[in-house]
């Protein structure tokens, strides 16, 4: 078992302290509004009362708070007990924000892993949470079988900025989904229908439609959007076109499918009507 130190206990770092607990580890706990740290206490974690006390404490310190400007401050806090010191970091954020927190932490001799957690906090220690970590492979070893605690632990490479770059990838395939099911439902409800009455078509449509991911996945890969094309994009445009008109009728703002509608446009304006609907990644990367 290792001893471990959590800074930050917003509903995200509470979890993972309280699962730490629970699986036998040594745990520290530091949060900047001390009260939140008291429900850990009693289920036998240590307070720290200073970042730097709760670093000095354990072998590993686990920091997780809203976001990178906050883990800064906690870490100029306790910049004085941090050199030599094992640190994971698993506050959301940009590849950038990881890359220069792992600059900084280099310059201060901290062996650094950034993270992104794949998981909401009832899921921490369950099974179906990924943890994504790069950087230190040599630290993503050494305490695997602490961090395999919290949930499925998959190191993606030493460059620091990967977990955060697939982190939001995930999030973004995630929010998509969403977009879609909340404007989808706002159509259905503005004709009299009932959310939970449309969940029964719109479930297997969208488990029906991820079957054709891996095939527009190919195609991103290879660049070959004009191979063996079923559904075009010239075509699926003009149901994009008709989403938009028929939000318009129904009182329905048009704002989730109108980005996807502009590209799409301007991917057929390119001579790419006859393509599929993957080619519109390159609009998207050419960052028009
Ligand atoms: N909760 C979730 O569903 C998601 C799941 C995926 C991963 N995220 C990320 O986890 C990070 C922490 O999120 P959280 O859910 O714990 O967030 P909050 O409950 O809002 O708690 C925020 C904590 O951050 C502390 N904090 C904020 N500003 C500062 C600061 N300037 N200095 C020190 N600490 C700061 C805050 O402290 P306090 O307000 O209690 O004093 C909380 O401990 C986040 O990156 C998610 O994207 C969660």
């Amino acid at each position: 078992m290792t001893s471990i130190s959590v800074l930050g206990l917003g509903a995200m770092g509470a979890a993972l302290a309280a699962t730490l607990i629970r699986k036998g580890h040594a745990v520290t706990v530091w949060n900047r509004t001390p009260s939140r740290a008291e429900p850990l206490a009693r289920a036998g974690a240590r307070i720290a009362t200073t970042p730097a006390e709760a670093v000095a404490a354990s072998e590993l310190s686990i920091l997780c708070v809203v976001d990178y400007a906050a883990a800064g401050s906690v870490l100029a806090e306790a910049r004085g007990a941090l050199s030599g010191r094992d640190l994971v970091n698993l506050t959301n954020g940009t590849p950038r924000e990881a890359k220069n927190l792992a600059a900084w932490a280099e310059m201060e001799g901290v062996n650094y892993l950034d993270g992104g957690i794949m998981a909401i906090p009832p899921m921490i220690g369950e099974a179906g949470a990924l943890v994504l970590y790069s950087g230190s492979t040599a630290l993503f070893e050494r305490h695997k079988p602490a961090l395999d605690a919290l949930a499925e632990s998959r190191h993606l490479g030493d460059d620091s900025g990967l977990a955060a770059l697939y982190d939001l990838a995930l999030l973004a395939g995630m929010y998509g989904l969403f977009s879609g099911f909340l404007h989808a439902n706002a159509l259905v409800t503005s004709g009299g229908g009932k959310a939970v009455d449309f969940l029964p078509l719109l479930l297997p449509w969208l488990k029906a439609m991820t079957g054709t991911l891996p095939d527009l996945a190919g195609k991103i890969d290879s660049g070959r959007h004009s191979d063996n094309v079923v559904s075009n994009l010239a075509m699926q445009t003009i149901a994009l076109e008709n989403i938009a008109k028929a939000s318009a009728e129904q009182a329905v703002a048009p704002d989730f499918a109108e980005p996807m509608l502009r590209l799409a446009a301007r991917r057929i304006a390119e001579g790419h009507g006859s393509d599929d609907v993957s080619g519109v990644i390159e609009t998207v990367r050419e960052k028009k």
